[in-house]
């Protein structure tokens, strides 16, 4: 039995993407006999849910007249190097390359100084946006171009995202040192079974569309909410959408300019995504850009099938219907060819579950981070 590592896993307490798979990782990996610990401001909503075994470290750091906002950032570098310095850390996990692969080499900068005890090794995990719009925004490049050459291993969730991150990073990631580990579902949880235990939100009577996301303008939800009410012109369908986010109101405002105010739901942030994903006809996903797409697998391991703009890293990921990222007169009719046809909705939704567990089973891939950091810490000082 090779010996348990001692992990941290540093990341934001989202609702979504990056937090869910941090979150779920560090359960995974703590279910494996790791010792694992959890830093962040919040406690994410996935390990809230969960009586797994990870120690979580809300560090917030305390307001000051001086500070313009709270640096919860610099308080997780400080609490990390608390626990390091106690107990021995070997790995540490960035989630997201701002500001947590900024925090990690801190922390290991300061461990190095330490006597007596071997610092940690820093692996950061790229998500997508870190690289595409904030970590590449002038005001941060130069930090997270620096942070990524800086760590022991840099993951991306796709290949695109490999890509994306040596043709912006470059030479910080020379020679392309990036490896890709995909994001994972955890297919039990998000399972057809959950069909068995149907919400009120999903109607019996009439088909519904899904969608789950932040509502930040790179998921173009206002954009989807005028595809669906094309698709769904001459006959009734509804349309839920889960979570919440900047572009909430614009979307409710559209709905109601469509008059379709009665058959878009907003659910706003839940936990019991496969209850509502799984009892869906189609999942929907209108992004203008997209790492790898998260929400659309756990729909897929639901067996729920998907509708997509070919964008980013999402045909790496959704066997469904894509379609180009302005064509929303395809993206409609690929909508209500799923909502209308249950016998190719079903068999799509099936070939999307079998897709899903093939290849992003949450084990298997949790294995491969595993390995990646005996890896790392094989390589020495
Ligand atoms: O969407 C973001 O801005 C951040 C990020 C997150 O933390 O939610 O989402 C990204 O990471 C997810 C998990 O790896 C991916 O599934 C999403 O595709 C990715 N979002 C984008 O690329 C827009």
């Amino acid at each position: 039995m090779p010996t348990p590592l001692r992990i941290a896993i540093l990341c934001h307490p989202t609702y979504g993407g990056s937090g869910v798979v941090a979150s779920e990782l560090a359960l995974t990996l703590a279910e494996f006999g790791h010792e694992v610990h959890l830093f962040s401001h919040e406690v994410p909503p996935r390990l809230a849910r969960s009586p797994g075994l990870v120690q979580m470290h809300r560090a917030q750091g305390v307001p000051y007249p001086l500070f313009h906002s709270t640096p919860h950032d610099l308080a997780i570098t400080s609490a990390i190097l608390d626990v390091h310095r106690a107990t021995g850390l070997d790995v540490l996990h960035a989630h997201y390359a701002l500001p947590h692969a900024v925090s990690a080499y801190l922390a290991r900068s300061a461990a190095l100084a330490d006597k007596g005890r071997r610092a940690p090794k820093v692996v950061t995990t790229l998500h997508g946006t870190d690289i595409t719009l904030v970590g590449n925004d002038p005001s941060y490049a130069p930090l997270t171009h620096f942070v990524i050459g800086a760590s022991d291993a840099v993951t991306t969730v796709s290949e695109w995202l490999a890509k994306e991150t040596c043709a912006r990073f470059s030479p910080g990631v020379a020679p392309c040192g990036v490896e890709v580990i995909t994001n994972f579902v955890d297919t039990e949880w998000f399972s057809p079974a959950a069909r068995g235990k149907p919400s009120a939100c999903v109607s019996a009577e009439f088909p519904t569309a899904v969608h789950v996301s932040n509502f930040r303008p790179v998921k173009r939800v206002p954009w989807l909410v005028r595809a669906f009410a094309e698709a769904t012109r001459d006959r009734r369908a509804n349309l839920l959408l889960v979570g919440d986010g900047p572009d909430q109101l614009a979307c409710r405002d559209i709905a109601r300019e469509l008059g379709i105010s009665e058959r878009v739901l907003f659910l706003g942030e839940r936990d019991a995504l496969p209850e509502l994903l799984a009892p869906a006809d189609v999942f929907a996903l209108s992004s203008s850009s997209e790492s790898f797409g998260l929400s659309a697998l756990e729909a897929m391991s639901c067996g729920t099938p998907v509708v997509a703009t070919d964008v980013g890293g999402v045909r790496e990921v959704v066997t469904g219907l894509l379609s180009a990222l302005d064509d929303r007169e395809t993206f409609a009719a690929n909508l209500a060819l799923l909502l209308f046809d249950p016998l190719r909705a079903r068999s799509m939704g099936s070939a999307a579950r079998s897709h899903a567990v093939e290849n992003f089973a949450r084990e298997k891939i949790v294995r491969r981070y595993e390995e990646m950091y005996r890896r790392v810490l094989a390589k020495g000082d």
